[in-house]
């Protein structure tokens, strides 16, 4: 591949993929159904507030996450700010810093003083004695997030929750059909929230829902996210989050290809896991192989003092051959200009000093997966020359 470090693109070489590799290529399932049902929708004529493909899409999503109610949105953010308003939240929210800026803003833009606390150096999901330390007098929620579709320590964080009276919800955008103990992601805490923008594991372009077995919470919810309106009254300060038909067209069949998207990033998963898991300061996250799990982010851990090379450097490498990896999630949420302060999250920092988003997808063959760690143990194992060439 590469015979000497000047062979690296960055240096002048020629590129190893001659086509950019992407984290979040979507997964659009079978082009034809989607035109049968976009053209459907056309014919009806019915193209928003409560169409018959939103509803069918709910039904279906209701049923991966085993639960009785989904309230589809249009994106996961607003799903959050949403819930948190049904659910009367006020003051406090505690959450983990390492997540997408989402979880933090839909938050504040709910009203709620966010409040970052530090996670399981491992998994990096919020960790429940933290949570613990956290509370304060006006902590009256906590959020969990089940991070790279992780879950996150349900069991606990529910312990804690019950013992102070909070309400428990889960940020769950990246886990979409995973479980935990053998029970789906969705049916946890007060209620889930999935997102189905266009880089998940099912998107509907732009998309999310909140699940819940609450009725009266779902029946909220639909109000606020059409105006508050219900019965045709208005019954309450609501927004439009409304998922359109043709959103809901792509949700449902993008997720006719989900078992056939899982298996592909399963495969990468452990490709990437063959070719990287004996490399000194890299750590591919495993994925629990009793449990069901969406692959949907094939992450890694680098110790550059382990690697003699910083991952940012790696990131700009990996992008001069075409490999677009992402830094999910650096800077962490309470290192962002928003919510900077004097908070130190020890846990939280070494993790976005360090992790690694790599291509993966059903748009990423194993093939390219086996090539991108073969390039990544060439720069892992000149990682001191390329350090003292070019710095961070
Ligand atoms: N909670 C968590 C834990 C989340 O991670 C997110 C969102 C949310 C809540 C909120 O969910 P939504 O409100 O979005 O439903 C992306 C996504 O925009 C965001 O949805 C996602 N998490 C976050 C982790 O990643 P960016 O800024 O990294 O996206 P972008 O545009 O750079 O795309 C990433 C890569 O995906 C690109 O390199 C190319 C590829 N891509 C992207 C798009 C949009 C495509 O191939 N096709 C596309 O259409 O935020």
């Amino acid at each position: 591949m590469k015979h000497q470090v000047n062979d690296l693109a960055m240096f002048g070489g020629s590129s190893v993929f001659a086509q950019p590799l992407f984290v979040g290529r979507p997964s659009v399932g079978d082009r034809s159904r989607f035109f049968e049902r976009l053209s459907q929708v056309l014919d009806r004529q019915w193209l928003t507030n409560n169409g018959p493909l939103v509803r069918e899409f709910e039904g279906r999503i209701a049923e991966v996450a085993g639960v009785e109610h989904c309230v589809a949105v249009c994106n996961a953010t607003a799903a959050l700010q949403l819930l948190h308003r049904a659910l009367g939240v006020r003051g406090e929210i505690i959450m983990p810093s390492m997540t997408y800026v989402a979880t933090a803003h839909s938050a504040r833009m709910a009203g709620l003083t966010p409040v970052f606390c530090d996670v399981d150096p491992l998994t990096g999901c919020l960790d429940p004695a933290a949570v613990e330390s956290a509370l304060s007098e006006r902590t009256s929620a906590v959020l969990g997030v089940h991070l790279w579709g992780q879950p996150c320590a349900v069991e606990d964080l529910t312990k804690v929750a019950d013992r102070h009276r909070l309400t428990l919800t889960f940020d769950a955008a990246h886990a979409l059909g995973c479980t935990e103990q053998g029970r789906p992601i969705g049916g946890f805490g007060e209620a889930e929230v999935f997102s189905f923008h266009a880089t998940k594991v099912v998107n509907s372009f732009e998309g999310g829902a909140v699940v819940t077995g609450n009725a009266a919470l779902a029946d909220e919810l639909r109000a606020l996210r059409a105006f508050g309106a219900a019965d045709g009254a208005i019954r309450s300060v609501g927004t439009n989050a409304k998922l359109s038909e043709a959103g809901a067209a792509m949700g449902l069949t993008s997720l006719e290809a989900f078992p056939a998207t899982v298996r592909h990033n399963r495969a990468n998963l452990k490709a990437y896991r063959t070719e990287l898991d004996a490399l000194p300061g890299v750590r591919v996250l495993p994925f629990d192989e009793s449990a069901s799990a969406n692959c949907q982010y094939a992450v890694a851990l680098i110790d550059a003092e382990v690697t003699g090379v910083h991952r940012d450097l790696l990131v700009r490498a990996l992008a001069a051959e075409n490999v677009i990896a992402q830094k999910y999630f650096s800077p962490a949420c309470h290192q962002l200009e928003p919510y900077a302060g004097a908070v130190r999250l020890p846990n939280t920092e070494r993790l976005a000093e360090q992790v690694i988003a790599l291509p993966t997808g059903p748009a990423t063959s194993v093939e390219q997966v086996r090539l991108v760690g073969e390039l990544l143990r060439y720069l892992v194992s000149h990682g001191p020359e390329l350090s003292a060439r070019v710095g961070r």
